[in-house]
């Protein structure tokens, strides 16, 4: 399916949607949220899909929430359609595994989007930044709470408070990037990880992104609890039995995602 803001493409259980706004360098205005909620919310609901990508293009993922849009916008427009708000949270709650692939520009909103996936893939040309500062704004699709619970707080306070331009490498040292893989390979690199996590079990994936997202919300022995309760369920789905049974007659598992 091809639209204008963005393009999807579905490669046997993973689904890429490609941010498209290449004159703007992805500015993430209201229409592309819009449709990138709409394109999670198909591959939510679609079975068959058990992993998202979501990258941009070789010079920008996103460089931030769209400044034109916002430079004129009042109070009480911002507060009553939810600006922001309203499309990015259904980034932030989609059950399945989402992958960000990251080359250029991920700065602002941009990368507070990358904050809100689970996997984070770099190429050496990615630059992560928090600018808002030099706009007189603060970040406000997450960064001030999600940044500091990934990279700590000195890291979190430099980089939003300087708003400077941080490199693949700084990032992935700092644990805001999960890898960062070869330029010249970028896309079919990133599409092998998401096509190793395509081999799981789809319950086995979404329970294991719901108990660590849970760790970043509850004390350590409520987290510890719920996993556990999640463990204790897994015994009840077919994947398991399949898992455990074709590991001890040395074979290949075939999951049915139940
Ligand atoms: N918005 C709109 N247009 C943008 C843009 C952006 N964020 N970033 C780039 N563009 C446009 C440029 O205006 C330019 O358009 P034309 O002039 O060609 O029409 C085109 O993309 C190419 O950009 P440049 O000519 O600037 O390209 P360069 O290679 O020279 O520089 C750059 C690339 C990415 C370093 C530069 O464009 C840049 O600094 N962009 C702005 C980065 C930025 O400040 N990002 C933060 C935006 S603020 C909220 C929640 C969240 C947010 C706000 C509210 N609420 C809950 C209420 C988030 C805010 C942000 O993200």
């Amino acid at each position: 399916m091809t639209d204008s803001l963005i393009l999807t493409e579905k490669n046997g259980a993973v689904f890429v949607i490609t941010l498209n706004r290449p004159n703007a360098m992805n500015a993430l205005c209201t229409p592309l949220m819009q449709a990138l909620k709409d394109a999670l919310q198909q591959a939510q609901q679609d079975d068959t899909i058990k992993v998202l990508v979501i990258m941009g293009s070789e010079k920008a993922f996103a460089a931030g929430a769209d400044i034109a849009e916002m430079k004129e916008k009042t109070y009480i427009e911002a507060y009553k359609e939810n600006y922001i708000t309203n499309a990015w949270e259904a980034l932030a709650t989609c059950r399945k595994p989402v992958i960000a692939a990251v080359r250029g520009f991920a700065l602002g909103g941009g990368a507070e989007l990358t904050m809100m996936c689970d996997i984070v893939l770099a190429s050496p040309t990615a630059k992560f930044g928090q600018p808002e500062v030099n706009l007189g704004i603060l970040p406000g699709a997450g960064a001030t709470q999600r940044l500091g619970k990934s990279v700590g707080k000195a890291k979190a306070m430099d980089w939003c408070l300087t708003g400077r331009m941080i490199s693949a490498e700084e990032a992935e040292r700092a644990g805001l990037v999960s890898q960062i893989l070869p330029e010249e390979t970028f896309v079919d690199d990133v599409m092998k990880v998401a096509q190793t996590l395509a081999k799981k079990s789809l319950p086995s994936l979404m329970m294991i992104k719901e108990a660590v997202l849970a760790s970043f919300e509850t004390p350590l022995a409520q987290g510890i609890t719920f996993e556990r309760r999640l463990f204790h369920a897994v015994f009840a789905t077919h994947d398991q039995k399949e898992g455990m049974a074709a590991f001890l007659e040395k074979r290949k598992p075939e999951f049915r995602d139940a």
